[in-house]
């Protein structure tokens, strides 16, 4: 953990420039008839989950190149997700993968308690072989042919829930890696329907309470089909399914040039809008920074969560990177900043005349009237809310100043680089 004198002292040095900064926001958006306090008060009431993986160093399919003091179990990485909430005041939830993540579930709960966080959405994991289990994912998992490989990846589906359930979880996220990779190589019609069997059969199995969210992506590790390829797939997943069942949306996970707003916008009509995993890309399941590469495009993903409040959508939103040549830590805190940042500039937007714009066709006042929003520079807003929260002001440079990798790397030792993978 960071220590609190540290971060109070840190902050101590900012604290003047911060309050000059604010006030002479808070001047402005008075003017525009925005009341500074309430913006902080939602920047405050903002969370968005750590994914446990991603405080690891990640890699491509070519090399990976560790880190120093990389964590070496869940209990390190909860260490680290303790550290990104205790200076961003912004993610008070993890994301655990499974089996990645397996541990005594009451080792789990004291541990997230004694850093501060909480258990947010549980995924599964039959995109690669498990030690123990006996049967190859290579050709499938939940749509593969062989039933007795469908019912282990049910089977590890199921148990993913009930670790869950003992941590205080509520929902499951399934995302597969099935599909293929030539034209021929399967029925495509068949094996959705095979999927779909499957996930039925999960569905039966969630608790009270619980959903079930089903993550499309649109190639890979397939390169010619994959079974939940795209939202339409997604979307037919959760409709089949029931009232449980929705679908979580990861950036990434599309072609470039996409509309994901608009695909965030129809998912939301059919009330089937689960939840996120943010990240940016540049050309495909890049897994950057969240807002690092299309700053616009994450608030217009908000500007259309924000016009949907009074739907009252219940949504989980996760982190989902990997990261290559940053200090994990740095960049899942970045990342939750530029969300919550794009959550803050979406409110902004003065709703009211966006409306009169559209009825009236003025395309021109409309999409400035977007822009004005995003424009507007909410950082004093977003420092305020983690200075009150008993945050850091620049939770980079507090960090830093920490030395928080250097102590932990003294006593974990450094892992090898060797091949690919996510993780
Ligand atoms: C697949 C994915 C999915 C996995 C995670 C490790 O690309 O986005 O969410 O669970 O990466
Ligand atoms: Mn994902
Ligand atoms: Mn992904």
């Amino acid at each position: 953990m960071i220590d609190k004198g540290l971060i109070e002292a840190e902050n101590k040095t900012r604290e003047a420039a911060l309050r000059a900064d604010y006030a002479a926001l808070g001047e402005h958006l008075d003017r525009r008839g925005i009341d500074i306090a309430a913006l902080k008060d939602r920047a405050k009431g903002f969370g968005v989950a750590v994914p446990s993986w991603g405080t690891g160093t990640g890699g491509t399919r070519f090399a990976r190149f560790p880190g120093e003091g990389e964590p070496r179990d869940i209990f390190d990485k909860l260490d680290d997700c303790g550290v990104i909430h205790g200076l961003t005041q912004a993610t008070p939830t993890v994301s655990l993968h499974i089996p990645w993540d397996k541990a005594d579930p009451a080792d789990l709960l004291a541990k997230a308690e004694a850093v501060g966080v909480g258990f947010d959405a549980m995924n599964s994991n039959t995109f690669q072989d498990h030690a123990d289990h006996p049967l190859s994912y290579k050709y499938g998992s939940l749509s593969h042919m062989d039933k007795a490989v469908r019912a282990q990846a049910i089977e590890h589906n199921l148990e993913t829930i009930e670790i869950g359930e003992k941590l205080g979880s509520k929902a499951l996220t399934v995302w597969i890696g099935d599909g293929t990779n030539f034209p021929g190589q399967s029925h495509m019609g068949r094996q959705f329907e095979r999927y779909l069997s499957s996930m039925k059969e999960i569905y039966q199995g969630l608790p009270e309470g619980w959903q079930i969210f089903s993550e499309h992506k649109i190639y890979e590790p397939a390169f010619y089909s994959t079974v939940v390829q795209d939202w339409g797939s997604s979307l037919l997943t959760a409709q089949e399914l029931g009232d449980k069942a929705k679908c979580l949306v990861d950036l990434g996970h599309h072609a470039p040039n996409v509309n994901i707003e608009m695909i965030v916008s129809r998912l939301i009509h059919a009330g089937k809008l689960g939840g996120f995993h943010f990240n940016d890309s540049k050309y495909g399941d890049d897994d950057l920074d969240s807002g690092t590469i299309e700053p616009y495009r994450l608030f217009l993903i908000w500007n259309e969560l924000v016009d949907a409040e009074s739907a009252d959508l219940d949504l989980a939103h996760m982190i989902d990177q990997s990261h290559n040549v940053t200090d994990p830590i740095e960049s899942l805190m970045i990342s939750a900043c530029e969300i919550q940042r794009a959550y803050v500039q979406a409110s902004l937007v003065d709703r009211a005349a966006l409306g009169g714009f559209q009825d009236a066709n003025d395309a021109l006042m409309a999409s400035a009237t977007l822009r004005a929003a995003f424009r507007t520079d909410v950082e004093p807003i977003l420092a305020m809310a983690r200075l009150e929260a008993g945050g850091a002001i620049d939770p980079i440079l507090t960090y830093r100043a920490s030395g928080y990798r250097k102590q932990v790397a003294a006593v974990r030792p450094k892992s090898t680089g060797g091949g690919g993978g996510i993780v």
